[in-house]
């Protein structure tokens, strides 16, 4: 990190410790459920920052006061992950950043994961996922977001991790006898290669029964349809909606036509 933004970083870290002692030091909590714009602002500039421990503190700061998980991520640390992004391509900053985000973000994501999680312990399952990013792509954060969403909502979801051939796709599908697949690209190189997992998931004759669902920063619904894929989901919420949608199809599919 360079001189001038640790200085940044460490004046920041003060002004998020002083708002947490300020609050202390009137002896309350904000109202639960309610968070002031100035900390997911803070938690937006821990990941610029690349600042795993405000990252984290900022976090528990979040589950403490109820605010809900969802929100912290994508009012607050994804907003940050987007503009580290935005930074990347103007060159004004560089892969050792986009590394030190992703260490942030990760951070952040250890204290809301398992609360995400509680929410979908005690619903009936909602189908079987196999998630993964695509080959020759490491970026593993989105995806990792929508198997936490799924999970809490109560889908059970095997994570095949990043750089996944499209073989490798279908050979879990076919084993768990899946109900999604769901690929994540965040590269407009790797982009193509969801196409190579929907082709190889209809050379394992395994099409009928398993419905694929797109996503990544640089997809599209148009490329979705290109590919022959059955939905694109611009966010983990959105991936949410299109699973219950494609779960949906596939039973009334079923209902028009009994084995
Ligand atoms: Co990376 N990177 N990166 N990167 N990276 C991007 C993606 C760029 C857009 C940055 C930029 O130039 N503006 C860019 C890609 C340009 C392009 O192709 N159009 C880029 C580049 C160029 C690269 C390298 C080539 C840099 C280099 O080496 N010179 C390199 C590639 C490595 C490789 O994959 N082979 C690289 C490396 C990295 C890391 C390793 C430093 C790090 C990843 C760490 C990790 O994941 N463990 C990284 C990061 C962090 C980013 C940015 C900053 C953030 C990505 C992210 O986590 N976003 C990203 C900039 C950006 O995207 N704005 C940048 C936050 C999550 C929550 O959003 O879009 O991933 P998401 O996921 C959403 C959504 O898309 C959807 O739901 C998710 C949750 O809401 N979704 C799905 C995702 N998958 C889904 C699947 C479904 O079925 C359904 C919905």
């Amino acid at each position: 990190m360079s001189a001038r933004r640790e200085w940044k970083c460490a004046i920041r870290h003060c002004f998020v410790i002083s708002i947490t002692d300020w609050r202390h030091a009137l002896g309350s909590a904000w109202p639960r459920g309610f968070m002031p714009d100035a900390t997911f602002s803070a938690m937006r500039q821990s990941i610029i920052d690349g600042a795993p421990d405000t990252a984290s503190g900022l976090a528990q700061q979040a589950v403490s006061s109820g605010i809900a998980p969802i929100d912290a991520i994508n009012q607050g640390f994804v907003v940050g992950m987007h503009d580290m992004g935005d930074q990347f391509a103007r060159g004004q900053m560089y892969l050792p950043d986009m590394m030190a985000s992703a260490e942030a973000m990760r951070a952040a994501m250890a204290v809301l994961d398992p609360e995400l999680k509680k929410l979908g312990t005690e619903r009936p399952m909602a189908g079987v996922v196999v998630l993964g990013t695509t080959k020759g792509d490491i970026h593993e954060i989105g995806k990792i977001l929508v198997g936490t969403l799924l999970t809490a909502h109560g889908f059970r979801v095997h994570d095949l991790g990043v750089d996944v051939a499209g073989k490798k796709f279908a050979a879990k599908a076919q084993e768990l006898q899946a109900d999604i697949v769901g690929v994540s690209a965040l590269l407009t190189t790797t982009m193509r290669n969801q196409k190579s997992v929907v082709e190889a998931i209809e050379k394992a004759g395994l099409r009928p029964q398993v419905k694929i669902m797109v996503g990544g920063a640089p997809v599209t619904r148009r490329w979705a349809e290109e590919i022959g894929a059955d939905g694109y989901a611009k966010d983990a919420m959105s991936a949410v909606d299109l699973a219950r949608q494609l779960m949906e199809q596939k039973t009334r599919a079923a209902v028009a036509e009994p084995v």
